[in-house]
């Protein structure tokens, strides 16, 4: 399959105030001044990626909200993820551009090149990439342990669901400590309810 399109394309608006030092960002990502950061600009290639600089304290319940913009090209790749890790690079961690969005790795059973790890993700996948096991259509997933293979996905029930619609959109992700269990809501629909099952390592970390 011949990449068609940029690393990702993404701009998180955030209520409030969005003061820069707030974010470390890598690669392409830039904070704008309209309390948005874009993550790749429209061009091909791109990788760029926004840490926010508050480490979260995973044995405390928490939700985070946002809104995402993937542009208006329904031909567009990859898409974005959205990211919670441990990994000992700290805010230099970063995965493989294309179809692993920054990051995962190109294929699930090879442990090389650059992925974020341990980690939990929600993708917005904007491609079909076969190795990825993408379905044909947009679409949301859960992710763990720096790689973009999934088993299932949410579009919504519609074969046709297009990320790139030119709108904002809203996500919020909700984080139940007692159960380990992932909420995702897109445009206050449900769309993703999983219990982390990976690395009891990632759980174990000590929170700051
Ligand atoms: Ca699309
Ligand atoms: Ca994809």
């Amino acid at each position: 399959m011949k990449k068609i399109g940029w690393s990702f394309l993404f701009l998180g608006c955030f209520f409030g105030k969005l003061p820069a030092q707030v974010f470390n960002t890598m690669g392409t990502a830039r904070i704008l001044p309209n309390d948005c950061i874009e993550l790749t600009p429209d061009e091909r290639y791109m990788e760029g990626l926004a840490y926010h600089t508050t480490k979260l304290n995973l044995a405390g319940y928490f939700e985070i909200e946002f809104d995402i913009y993937l542009g208006d090209k329904d031909e567009g790749a990859d898409g974005i993820t959205f990211v919670i890790h441990n990994d000992p690079r700290g805010f230099e961690a970063f995965g493989t551009w294309g179809e692993c969005m920054g990051y995962g790795r190109w294929s699930r059973n090879y442990l090389a090149g650059n992925y974020i790890a341990p980690s939990i993700a929600v993708e917005f996948d904007t491609y079909q990439n076969y190795r990825q096991n993408d379905p044909a259509c947009d679409h949301v997933a859960y992710l763990e342990g720096g790689t973009n293979f999934h088993t299932t996905y949410w579009n919504n029930g519609q074969e046709s669901f297009n990320l790139e619609d030119n709108y904002l959109h809203s996500f919020r992700f909700r984080w139940e400590p007692d159960k380990k269990r992932i909420t995702v809501f897109w445009m206050e629909n449900l769309s993703i309810r999983a219990n982390a099952t990976l690395s009891m390592m990632f759980f174990r970390a000590k929170p700051k």
